[in-house]
């Protein structure tokens, strides 16, 4: 079912402050927030997340771009929308993958750049397919960081598992 979709607001859309603007241009979908978080992402994050890129030669560039290391903002802030065709709705309100590409009304048109490196920075992040909505989803929340159940879960007891807690 396409109804779920990640979110991404990369680091450049928090340092040129486009969060409320960009939640404002989603909310115009009629979709559903049904999570939302800042993430400092970790190197394995960020290549887990594009693993699908990691022979292009804008790779390295682009984990550092995700984590914050182009623009000294180590974060990222993560959401999932849900609606009908979530995917396709959220993605054209993106734009296209190449910002000089994209509509100039659409998300990365309006305030994407390429970098002298090369690299896209594209502000947003979208899943492009119900495939990668899955996976993507399930990379960066826990199923009770998400208000509805979207995938099937199943509870297990683990032993010694440190966590860390409030003092
Ligand atoms: P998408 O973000 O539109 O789904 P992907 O092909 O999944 O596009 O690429 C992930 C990210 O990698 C893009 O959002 C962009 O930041 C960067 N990227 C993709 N292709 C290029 C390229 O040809 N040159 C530079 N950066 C790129
Ligand atoms: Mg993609």
């Amino acid at each position: 079912m396409n109804k779920k979709t990640l979110i991404l607001i990369k680091p450049d859309g928090l340092v040129k402050s486009l969060t409320g603007n960009i939640l404002t241009r989603l909310s115009e979908t009629k979709l559903e927030i049904i999570a939302a978080k800042i993430v400092n992402v970790s190197e394995e994050l960020a290549r887990e997340h594009y693993k699908h890129l990691q022979d292009k030669p804008f790779f390295n560039e682009l984990i550092s771009y995700l984590q914050g290391g182009l623009h000294d903002r180590q974060k990222v802030m993560a959401m999932v929308y849900w609606g009908d065709i979530a995917i396709q709705k959220v993605r054209e309100l993106a734009g296209a993958t190449n910002p000089e590409e994209a509509e100039p009304t659409s998300i990365r048109g309006a305030y994407g750049r390429i970098t002298s490196k090369g690299v896209y920075e594209n502000v947003v992040h979208a899943s492009s397919d119900e495939k990668e909505a899955e996976r993507e989803i399930k990379l960066w929340f826990k199923p009770n960081e998400i208000i509805y159940d979207v995938y099937p879960t199943e509870t297990k007891t683990l032993d010694q598992v440190s966590k860390r807690v409030w003092v």
